[in-house]
């Protein structure tokens, strides 16, 4: 009984009707919440990603962390409403009697949607920016060109520009630093070509050419090409190796599968 004029004696509301403040509670969890989120993201995300070995898959993963921490508040604001409701409304005998109703709050509804809206047009346009500058790129005399065939289920490489006489190369050699564009077609069904370390992917269609934007490797290492479209019975053990080695290896090896480098 002592606590029930905490807010001063002028007060006209009955003591009865003193309810906790529901909104800025759920604000006040919805903001610690989605602080902590983005923080955790965005220092974890560098431990979590797998490491990005080219220009296009570093700004891939760029893009992958700034969307994920605007995700972050979003999917907190509902999560956050969710848990609350569950917890604070919670009643265990059916209820006796309806809800007081939803009036229409216009400030609500035009900020929800002018909030994601203006989310939304960031996305696109941040979208459209990356995507020009990824293929805005022409191909010149320096560009190494791969030719990709895919087939139920396995991939095989050329090298074109180096006269590489054999069936193809079963693994994709790529010297540091020089920018290379894949080429793709598929034999039989639809596959996917992706190399995530290198930010490329694009479908493998019979019957027709598709092509990667050109793509610089930054990383030596050995990475691994994908087929990610289901192509069938064997669609998951359709991956290679993918090397990114110096000049004088990558010279070697295309003269080990019959080129002249
Ligand atoms: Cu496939």
């Amino acid at each position: 009984m002592s606590e029930a004029n905490i807010e001063g004696s002028t007060s006209t509301t009955p003591p009865a009707r003193r309810e906790p403040e529901h909104f800025r509670r759920v604000m006040t969890s919805w903001v610690v919440i989605s602080i902590v989120g983005i923080v955790l993201w965005v220092l974890l995300a560098p431990l979590i990603l797998p490491q990005a070995a080219s220009n296009l898959g570093s700004a891939d993963d760029f893009t992958l962390v700034i969307f994920t921490a605007l995700a972050i508040p979003v999917a907190a604001f509902v999560f956050v409403f969710l848990a609350y409701s569950l917890i604070f409304f919670r009643t265990k005998d059916r209820p006796t009697e309806d809800a007081i109703p939803l009036k229409p709050r216009p400030g609500i509804q035009i900020g929800w949607l002018g909030i994601t809206g203006v989310l939304c047009l960031f996305l696109f346009i941040w979208g459209m920016i990356a995507y020009y500058q990824e293929t805005s790129a022409a191909p010149n005399s320096n560009t190494l060109v791969v030719q990709v065939t895919a087939q139920q289920w396995q991939w095989t490489f050329n090298y074109p520009q180096f006269g590489a006489t054999s069936q193809g190369a079963q693994v994709i050699e790529l010297p540091l630093n020089r920018p290379v564009q894949f080429v793709i077609t598929s034999k039989d069904v639809l596959h996917g070509f992706a190399i995530r370390a290198l930010g490329v992917r694009v479908d493998a269609n019979p019957g027709e050419m598709t092509s990667t934007p050109i793509v610089t490797p930054t990383v030596m290492g050995k990475y691994t090409v994908n087929c990610v479209e289901l192509c069938g019975l064997l669609h998951s053990y359709m991956w290679e190796s993918v090397n990114v080695v110096d000049q004088s290896t990558f010279n070697s090896w295309i003269a080990s599968q019959g080129g002249h480098p």
